[in-house]
């Protein structure tokens, strides 16, 4: 049978071997989750509320192992994988509520009565990747099950473990057996299989570009519903009216939490020409004291990549616009560390366009808002940015002007679990989390009941 090693970013050290599921493995979990699914469909929504909220106390229980856990797999420091565990519970919450308020409509026609239904999918494919392992399992898994869909979580091959214990837990809350399972794998196995097995109504997706888009082609030969998030290179604008330490001050995390390993990630830096060297200035002892090491450290904000093969991948694109203007530390010896490191550069160079996802930025100056706007706007992906202004009027208008799902003025926040979150251009198609999240685990049913002979 084939098996997957799980290692220790930080350490090399192997944490465990888990068994890759076949494509045989893969049909006979679909059989199962679609037989699950016809039941769980058909209990009243409350019920089905009822299940999720207990599902989100087992998480919340078993909060600190699932951080250990997530620390030990990615590498996370464990401030951050506590933060992730809670994403997940919060998701769980906030979906079981939605599934009490899936409401149709009743629509005014002549000659009738009309009334729309929200009827769940069926067998829903979930594909994390092992960024950010449980939130974003959690995102997809969440809303799918609260519709009144089964799921099918596919976790990446370095991180199934997180996955493997909240299908454990889900189990151990009183969820039918079969309605939620994990098949831990190879994407062009296990991922593949599930993208094409005809039981499978929706594939969620969240990964590389590459993968996304063949994953598209092969869901619209089925026209399979389908969900990408496909990362970003978004911009973190600063305008010389800003509170120009503030911005300084907060860039840091901006870049560097999660080791960069975020589709979110500022990986741009554009700062206006006249404060640029202010802010470089500031920007040097702030990314220097970003704390790097042990992720078990409670005091640590930066663990190390996710393989060597990610390491090598940020450093030939590192290679392309050194010398860095700064430089962190990182370890030396076992583990995939890479220092945190600062890139001057122009808006086409390679770096600045492509997503490097590593502990990397570039700063790029600008002369005026509309060049601001045109060098955010320059890359294929759309999906987060930042804007740095005291000026309101300046704020909402580049807001309305960059090209991207989630932007924040004065802020880096992008992910709530109560907003919606998705990418415009490349970064992705269709919107996870917020009020519509059950929404696109749904298909609308119109019904026409006449109640007179006007309307045949
Ligand atoms: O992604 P893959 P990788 C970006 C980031 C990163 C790069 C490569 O730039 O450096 O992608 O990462 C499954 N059919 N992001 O190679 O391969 C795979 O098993 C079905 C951005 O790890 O896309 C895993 O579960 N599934 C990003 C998931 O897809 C397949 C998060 C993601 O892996 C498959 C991760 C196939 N043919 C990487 N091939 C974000 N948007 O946040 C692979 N998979």
């Amino acid at each position: 049978m084939h098996e997957h090693q799980v290692i220790n970013p930080a350490t090399e050290e192997l944490v465990a071997t888990v068994p890759a599921a076949t494509p045989q493995d893969v049909d006979a979990a679909v059989r199962r989750a679609a037989e699950a699914q016809r039941s769980w469909s058909r209990l009243a929504p409350g019920d089905r509320a009822r299940h999720l909220r207990r599902f989100a106390a087992a998480v919340d229980t078993h909060l600190e192992e699932l951080a250990q856990l997530e620390v030990r797999e990615a590498g996370h420091p464990i401030g951050n994988a506590r933060w992730e565990a809670g994403n997940a519970r919060d998701l769980l919450e906030y979906a079981a509520g939605g599934a009490e308020r899936l409401a149709g409509a009743q629509i005014p026609v002549a000659g009738g009565l009309d009334v729309t239904f929200h009827e769940p999918l069926g067998v829903v494919a979930v594909i994390a990747p092992w960024n950010f392992p449980m939130p974003i399992a959690a995102w997809g898994l969440a809303p799918a099950l609260a519709a009144g869909n089964a799921v099918l979580l596919k976790p990446a091959e370095t991180t199934p473990l997180t996955a493997l214990r909240l299908a454990e837990l889900a189990l151990e809350a009183g969820l039918p057996e079969g309605l939620f399972q994990v098949l831990p794998g190879a994407g062009p196995v296990a991922g593949n299989a599930l993208v094409e097995h005809p039981g499978v109504a929706k594939v969620v997706f969240t990964g590389s570009t590459a993968v996304g888009k063949q994953i598209m082609a092969k869901c619209a030969a089925g026209v399979k519903r389908v969900t990408l998030e496909l990362g970003g290179k978004s911009p973190n604008i600063v305008f010389a009216d800003a509170d120009v330490e503030r911005a300084a001050a907060a860039a840091p995390g901006s870049f560097l939490d999660n080791t960069g390993q975020d589709c979110c990630a500022r990986s741009r830096i554009l700062v206006q020409r006249s404060v640029y060297d202010r802010f470089m200035e500031l920007l040097e002892p702030a990314v220097k004291s970003f704390a790097v090491g042990d992720p078990a450290d409670p005091a640590t904000q930066m663990g190390p990549l996710i393989s060597a093969a990610q390491r090598e991948r940020v450093r030939s694109y590192v290679s392309e616009t050194e010398p860095a203007a700064i430089r962190g530390e990182a370890p030396r010896g076992k583990g995939f560390w890479y220092p945190a490191t600062v890139l001057e550069g122009r808006p086409e160079d390679r770096t600045a366009v492509e997503e490097i996802f590593g502990p990397v930025t570039v700063v790029i100056p600008f002369e005026d808002e509309a060049e601001a706007v045109r060098i955010a706007n320059a890359t294929d992906y759309g999906l987060s940015g930042s804007i740095w202004t005291r000026d309101v009027s300046r704020a909402l208008r580049v807001s309305r002007a960059v090209a991207a799902g989630n932007l924040s003025v004065n802020s880096h926040s992008s992910v709530r679990y109560a907003t919606p979150f998705g990418g415009f251009k490349g970064s992705g198609l269709g919107r996870e989390l917020g009020p519509d999240a059950l929404a696109a685990f749904t298909e609308t049913k119109n019904v026409f009941i006449a109640v007179d002979d006007s309307e045949p």
